[in-house]
């Protein structure tokens, strides 16, 4: 695609986001899927729009129901198309993904809609404290543990689940992902992960490697 269309369709899809035009907003996928996939679509315009749009917010120029109205109409289109194939799965290794404290759902949804049509089994935690996430961890002996963040704070607070999953019975392997992590590349060591993902294809690349690894213990 020419550079120039992409631009068009990408701020075509954002205007339609900005007028709550959910009509557009449909029509721009469709026809972004008839040379591109689903994923690609996910991380060449949805993610660079709403980080658009959430910047645009910040600075006064958008009002916080556009943002939402963006977020949801995104979320009710991808809901239609993300992959979803009815594979046998594999439960091993045991895997879990959270949403931590805040309320930013949707980039959880498509780690986990990728990561199911890559063929795992996983628990969706939906979204949790961390007390709780670190007590469901224990109980559920989990091997890996995705946790997508959008607000720094809750970022933050995975330094404590770390520490306290540091004494599960069995070695939890922590992956981390979400805006926080995507705008500042060193935070993941600073809160002690064991990896970070910067787009959803990153979360089954990184999953595939800590099974290989499981695999040779
Ligand atoms: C839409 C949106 C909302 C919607 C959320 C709707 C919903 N159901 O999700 C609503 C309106 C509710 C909202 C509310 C708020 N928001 Co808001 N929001 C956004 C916005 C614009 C887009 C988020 C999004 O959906 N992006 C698209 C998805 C697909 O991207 P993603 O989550 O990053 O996920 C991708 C990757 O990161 C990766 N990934 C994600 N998770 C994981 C996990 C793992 C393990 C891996 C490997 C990969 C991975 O894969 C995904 C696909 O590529 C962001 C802007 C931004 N820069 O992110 C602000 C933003 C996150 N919001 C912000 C703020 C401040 C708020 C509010 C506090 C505003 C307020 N005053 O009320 C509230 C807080 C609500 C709460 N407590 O959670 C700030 C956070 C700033 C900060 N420093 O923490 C941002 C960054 C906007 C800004 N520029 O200031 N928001």
């Amino acid at each position: 695609m020419a550079d120039s269309n992409m631009a068009d369709r990408e701020s075509t899809f954002k205007n339609a986001l900005l007028s709550s035009d959910t009509d557009a907003a449909g029509k721009a996928l469709d026809e972004y899927l008839a040379d591109k996939t689903v994923l690609e679509f996910v991380e060449e315009v949805v993610v660079k729009v709403l980080d658009e749009i959430g910047d645009g917010w910040q600075k006064g120029e958008y009002a916080l129901s556009q943002v939402y109205m963006s977020g949801r109409i995104c979320e009710d289109l991808l809901e239609k198309v993300l992959p979803d194939k009815t594979v046998l799965r594999k439960d091993k290794p045991k895997i879990a993904l959270a949403l931590l404290n805040d309320y930013h759902a949707l980039g959880k949804r498509i780690v986990y809609a990728v990561l199911r049509a890559g063929g795992y089994q996983l628990i969706d935690y939906g979204r949790v404290e961390s007390e709780e996430l670190v007590r469901k961890v224990k109980e559920d002996k989990i091997e890996i543990l995705l946790i997508s963040v959008l607000m720094l704070s809750s970022a933050l607070n995975i330094k404590e689940i770390v520490k306290s999953l540091s004494h599960a019975e069995n070695k939890v392997n922590i992956v981390v992902g979400g805006a926080p992590f995507r705008l500042d590349r060193k935070l993941w060591q600073e809160v002690r992960a064991d990896a970070v993902g910067y787009t959803a294809t990153d979360a089954l690349h990184i999953v595939r490697t800590l099974e290989g690894d499981n695999s040779n213990d």
